[in-house]
């Protein structure tokens, strides 16, 4: 196991990679270079300039998030190929770099939906959650809601460029139903796998979040039978999956252990993001302190069966409260992040020596 940090660059982020390397046992940055636009390769001379940037401050970059897919792949248009040829330059580019593992997903439109991003909790810190009743029947609303509430900050997965279009994206998605998206996904697949093999990268999506259809968008990685479908449609090693805990088991009919202890011994899990979920009622939840306590799920029994299933790929805590006065990017302040690295790493420790 190596634990892992999100960072989304200097000119992105008010947290320092200094600020990052005083967290103990915690070694590498899961890194992103987040101005190139979808679809566009990613050149090597910024990849490397990352990788030395992050290896000045005494951390490693071997873990990327995300690659996103043009919207083009998703639908299956007759410019996905071109799009793809891209995503493969992208990995022998990145692959050269050192970088083992790609953290991505197939979700059309948007990338993650939260109700709140700036939810109260009672010991005055805030959150991330997510109330059915509280998103709205627009789309535009969510976007207008998300821009008002992210601190400034860009958020990954929602360029505002592309979502200043959200009225034709959701035309150009209308008649992709989940059959055609997994069609376009198994295409996608079938053609970047060969190239990750052939330089050794590790492909990890990540679940859908949340892992159940909404404004009527199709869903496909969303519980255990999607998740097998994805490592069955290219059966290889380097087709594998960001394990989220807090998104597989935002559906309570998950059961996110079960589902761990699978993919984990099928060799499928290269990258994990680990953080607790506190449900309200039936599938209403905000994201809570990572401690096992504070939320719904069991983190000792998650890195158990980890740990029990001979997981030994990258973790990283995932979405943290904003705690002690910070304003910083949703789900990504220092502080409580760094308190769920640190618990994280107590518990394996904990587990390692008992075994
Ligand atoms: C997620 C995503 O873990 C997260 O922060 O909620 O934003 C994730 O990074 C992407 O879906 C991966 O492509
Ligand atoms: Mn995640």
């Amino acid at each position: 196991m190596e634990m892992t940090f999100r960072w989304y660059g200097a000119k992105e982020e008010k947290i320092s990679l200094l600020d990052i390397r005083q967290i103990p046992a915690v070694n590498g940055i899961v890194g992103t270079l987040m101005d190139i636009p979808v679809g566009e390769v990613w050149p090597k001379e910024r990849i490397k300039a990352l990788k030395e940037e992050i290896e000045a401050a005494g951390l490693t970059l071997k873990v990327i998030e995300s690659v996103n897919i043009h919207d083009d792949i998703k639908i299956g248009l007759p410019t996905r190929d071109q799009y793809i040829e891209n995503y493969k330059q992208t990995i022998r580019n990145l692959a050269e770099l050192g970088i083992e593992v790609i953290c991505y997903n197939f979700m059309p439109v948007f990338d993650w939906i939260k109700s709140d991003l700036d939810y109260k909790l009672p010991d005055g810190s805030s959150t991330m959650a997510f109330i059915a009743k509280d998103i709205p029947e627009d789309p535009k609303e969510i976007i207008r809601k998300v821009e008002n509430s992210s601190n400034e900050f860009a958020l990954p997965g929602w360029e505002p460029e592309r979502l200043a279009q959200v009225k034709s994206l959701f035309e150009a998605y209308k008649d992709v139903d989940e059959e055609k998206l997994r069609e376009n996904f198994a295409y996608f697949l079938k053609a970047i796998i060969p190239t990750c093999e052939e330089v050794g990268v590790k492909m990890a999506i990540h679940p859908d979040d949340p892992p159940y259809s909404i404004f009527g968008l199709p869903r496909i990685v969303k519980n255990r039978e999607d998740l097998d479908w994805v490592c069955n449609v290219v059966d290889s090693p380097c087709n594998g999956i960001t394990l989220c805990t807090g998104s597989i088991a935002e559906d309570p009919a998950n059961d996110v252990y079960a589902i761990l202890a699978e993919f984990c011994k099928r060799g499928r899990i290269p990258f994990a993001h680990v953080r607790n979920i506190k449900f309200i009622q039936d599938k209403d939840f905000y994201e809570a302190p990572h401690k096992s306590e504070y939320g719904s799920l069991d983190l000792y029994n998650i890195l158990k069966t980890m740990y029990d299933n001979g997981f030994n790929g990258y973790i990283r805590p995932d979405h943290g409260r904003m705690i002690w006065g910070e304003m910083g990017r949703p789900g990504y302040g220092l502080y409580d992040r760094a308190l769920g690295a640190s618990y994280l790493n107590g518990l394996w420790e904990a587990i390692e020596k008992n075994n």
